[in-house]
C-alpha cells in the first residue's frame, strides 16, 4: 500500500538540488504495473477508451516510440499522469506550492526481440524544448514500468548539468552520441560524467529540465516501457516570441505573453492546502 503522506527527505532534496536528479523507492504496485502495460499496448493498438487519440507521436521510430499526451486517450494512462503523489513529489523538489501537468509521454524501446534497429536518444535537456515556459520551474517524472538497467537502455543523466543553464548541444533525435559528447566535453569539462538511473520496475526518477540526459539502445530482448511526465509550478507562465512557440500547448492553449498556463488539459496534480 503506497504511503500518500510520504515525501523526500531533507538528504534527498540536497541530492537533488546538488545533482539535478532524485531517485523515489517504489511507489508503483506490480498490479498497477501489469494494468499501465495493458493499456499502453491498447494505446499502440488503436483503442482509446475515451474516444480520443493521443496527440500524434512526434516520431515514431522501430527502436523508439514517443507518444504525447496518451492521458488524453485512456483512463487508466490518464491516472497515472496526475498521479497526486507524483504531483506532490514534484512540488516538493521543485520548491512550489503547486504541480500542473505540463504533458506526458509514453516511451517504448522495443528490445531486439522485436527489431533490429536500436534507437538512442541524444543528450539533451528538457527546457530545450520547452522555452515557451518563463522559468525552467519544471522537472520530469520517468516512471519505469519495466526494470531499467544500461542493458536495456535506462536514462542517463549529467549530475550537476543543471546548474549550467542551456548548453549548446542538444538534441532528443541525435543518434551520433559520440559527436554530441565531444560538444558537451569542450563546455563541461570534468563536469561530463554521466551516471546511469538504474531501477526497478515502479520506482520514479525525477529530474530538473535543465538536467542533461539521453539514453542509449535496448540490447535485450525485451521492451524497455515508461511514461514521462512533465510537470510544471502551479504559477508557470508563458514567454512569448522563443524558439518553441511552435509547442504543442502553445498551439492548444494559446496563452497571451505572460499569462499562466491553465486550462483544463493542464490539470493540477497538486496544491498546497
Ligand atoms: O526515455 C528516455 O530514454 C529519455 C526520456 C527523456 O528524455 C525524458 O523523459 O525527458
Amino acid at each position: 500500500m503506497v504511503d500518500y503522506d510520504w515525501l523526500p527527505s531533507d538528504h534527498d532534496m540536497a541530492f537533488f538540488n546538488e545533482n539535478g536528479y532524485w531517485i523515489s523507492p517504489k511507489i508503483i504496485d506490480d498490479e498497477r504495473l501489469t494494468l499501465l502495460n495493458r493499456h499502453m499496448d491498447n494505446v499502440y493498438n488503436g483503442e482509446f477508451e475515451t474516444g480520443r487519440a493521443p496527440w500524434k507521436a512526434w516520431k515514431d521510430t522501430p527502436g523508439l516510440r514517443q507518444t504525447d499526451n496518451c492521458h488524453w486517450a485512456d483512463y487508466t494512462l490518464r491516472e497515472l499522469a496526475v498521479d497526486p503523489l507524483i504531483g506532490r513529489l514534484a512540488a516538493k523538489l521543485l520548491n512550489t506550492k503547486s504541480t500542473r501537468l505540463w504533458h506526458d509521454q509514453l516511451l517504448y524501446k522495443p528490445g531486439t526481440g522485436t527489431t533490429r534497429v536500436k534507437a538512442n536518444v541524444g543528450w539533451h535537456q528538457d527546457y530545450s524544448y520547452w522555452q515557451c515556459v518563463a522559468e525552467p520551474a519544471l522537472v520530469t517524472a520517468w516512471v519505469a514500468f519495466d526494470d531499467v538497467s544500461a542493458a536495456n537502455g535506462c536514462m542517463q543523466v549529467v549530475p550537476g548539468s543543471h546548474k549550467q543553464g542551456l548548453m549548446k548541444v542538444n538534441d532528443f533525435y541525435e543518434q551520433n552520441i559520440e559527436q554530441q559528447e565531444r560538444g558537451l566535453k569542450e563546455s563541461l569539462g570534468g563536469l561530463f560524467k554521466p551516471v546511469p538511473i538504474e531501477m526497478k520496475a515502479g520506482q520514479v526518477s525525477f529530474h530538473h529540465a535543465l538536467t542533461i540526459h539521453g539514453s542509449g539502445a535496448n540490447t535485450t530482448d525485451r521492451p524497455r516501457r515508461s511514461m514521462a511526465i512533465h510537470l510544471m509550478s502551479g504559477e508557470a507562465r508563458y514567454k512569448a516570441g522563443t524558439i518553441n512557440d511552435h509547442h504543442m500547448n502553445v498551439r492548444l492553449f494559446q496563452p497571451k505573453d505572460g499569462e499562466r498556463f491553465v486550462g483544463d488539459g493542464l490539470p493540477l496534480l497538486y496544491e498546497e492546502k
